[in-house]
């Protein structure tokens, strides 16, 4: 007899492209057939035939305070009798742009967006306006939405222009994007001295989330500074996953560097469509309707979102949040890591906050090329074996992972067991 989840993928695909709205949910890279889910507290989540499983997903980090967090819920069901939308400015978008601002101090002016990718794409259009610039750098393994000019793989031959990602990214807007190496502090003294005066802004993420995760080193992110100040290019953090993620004060406060512009989402959303771009005045000043660079959004600061936004800005802020989640965060790694090995297996894995790095491999990847050597098929295994156990990682081996301010002991525990059972049996 067929699941309900079989029916409902078979039933999906017939009228929605791989029978998903965003392609990681497909399961492709790890293989069977994507879970549809039907309810969510907490740390759990329940799929459409009734298993619980532990979520380190989380929505892909926007739920670091669980799912359906009853205040969350409060503040939306609240806002929502009042209207969904108006389509004009509202009290609350005042209050969260402010409360940006108050958190992350490289932030004078905000704009609210309802996606990543739109904040992203934003981001790198008001960078070229401010500049007059047409280039721009980005980093292998490093994703930022699916913008054309971001859509883009590492060039071939020495120049280093990019080469179109996706299909339907003409050449000539590809060819603006200069894609170097992660944590290759020479390539980009190289580039810089190349192209540093056509370098309209360098957009990365602050620890790479999205190729597994790849913490920079410090030298990395302090040259990169470095050389957008010399050659006045735009630095461009991308904080849609490590805001409020890695820390209350972003990977900005974390590593103490002050981009020009920041953009951020997932968790500023609480769950609901919104994220944002913002930093130094002067350039956001260079935004319609006062300046010359077009940006729009029907449902931008939409007030249900804010609402959600708003509730969750509150309560990360209060005492000893980051601690305990930080510590979750590490006591899983760390548990997974002292299993594996155990038991001789080449695992290893890293924490930074509330966000996670599982590995196949040796030795923690510091690098894209060193995390393409990770053993994707032993990950692949992991993965399925602790999903029949009810363990919910990524379903992918170059996602981060995700845990929440409702992950208890408890959870961690069984996780862990979980994983020792089928380290032990490896
Ligand atoms: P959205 O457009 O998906 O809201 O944000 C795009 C984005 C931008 N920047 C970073 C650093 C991101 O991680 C993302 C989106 N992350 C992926 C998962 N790694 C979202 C999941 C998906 O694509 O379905």
């Amino acid at each position: 007899m067929t699941s309900r989840n079989q029916q409902l993928f078979e039933q999906s695909q017939k009228v929605i492209p791989g029978g998903v709205n965003s392609p990681v949910r497909a399961f492709k890279s790890v293989g069977g057939n994507p879970v549809f889910f039907q309810r969510g507290k907490g740390a759990h989540v329940w799929d459409v035939d009734g298993k619980s499983y532990i979520d380190y997903v989380g929505s892909w980090g926007p739920l670091i305070l669980g799912h359906a967090h009853p205040d969350v819920v409060k503040a939306v069901q609240k806002t929502s009798e009042n209207g969904l939308t108006f389509g004009a400015p509202t009290e609350a978008e005042l209050e969260i742009a402010e409360l940006i601002c108050n958190l992350i101090p490289s932030i004078e002016q905000v704009r609210l967006v309802s996606s990543g990718t739109e904040a992203g794409m934003s981001a790198i259009r008001l960078a070229r306006g401010f500049t007059g610039r047409n280039k721009i750098v980005k980093f292998e393994g490093c994703y930022h939405g699916h913008d054309d000019s971001l859509l883009v793989k590492a060039g071939s031959g020495a120049l280093t222009f990019g080469n179109p990602s996706s299909a339907g990214v003409p050449q000539e807007t590809a060819g603006h994007t200069i894609v170097l190496d992660y944590n290759d502090v020479s390539g980009l003294e190289e580039n810089f001295k190349k192209f540093g005066n056509e370098i309209a802004a360098v957009i990365i993420e602050p620890v790479a989330g999205n190729m597994n995760l790849v913490a920079p080193t410090p030298d990395f992110l302090n040259t990169l500074r470095a050389l957008c100040s010399q050659y006045g290019s735009v630095l461009i953090f991308d904080e849609v996953m490590t805001g409020f993620r890695v820390g209350l004060k972003c990977a900005q406060g974390r590593y103490q560097i002050k981009p020009d512009l920041t953009v951020l989402g997932k968790v500023i959303g609480g769950g609901m469509p919104m994220a944002a771009f913002g930093g130094r005045r002067e350039i956001m000043q260079c935004l319609a309707p006062v300046g010359a660079v077009y940006q729009a959004g029907t449902l931008s600061g939409n007030p249900v979102a804010v609402a959600a936004g708003l509730t969750t800005l509150k309560l990360i802020q209060e005492a000893g949040f980051y601690e305990n989640l930080a510590d979750k965060t590490h006591q899983l790694t760390n548990g997974l890591t002292a299993s594996a090995q155990k038991h001789g297996i080449d695992f290893c894995a890293q924490s930074i906050g509330g966000m996670f790095g599982l590995y196949f491999s040796k030795t923690i990847p510091a690098s894209f090329a060193e995390v393409m050597a990770c053993d994707k098929d032993a990950f692949n295994r992991f993965f399925h074996a602790m999903l029949d156990k009810g363990v919910y990682f990524a379903p992918s081996a170059f996602e981060a992972g995700f845990v929440s301010s409702m992950h208890t002991d408890a959870e961690i525990n069984d996780t862990l067991s979980a994983a020792d059972d089928i380290f032990t049996a490896w």
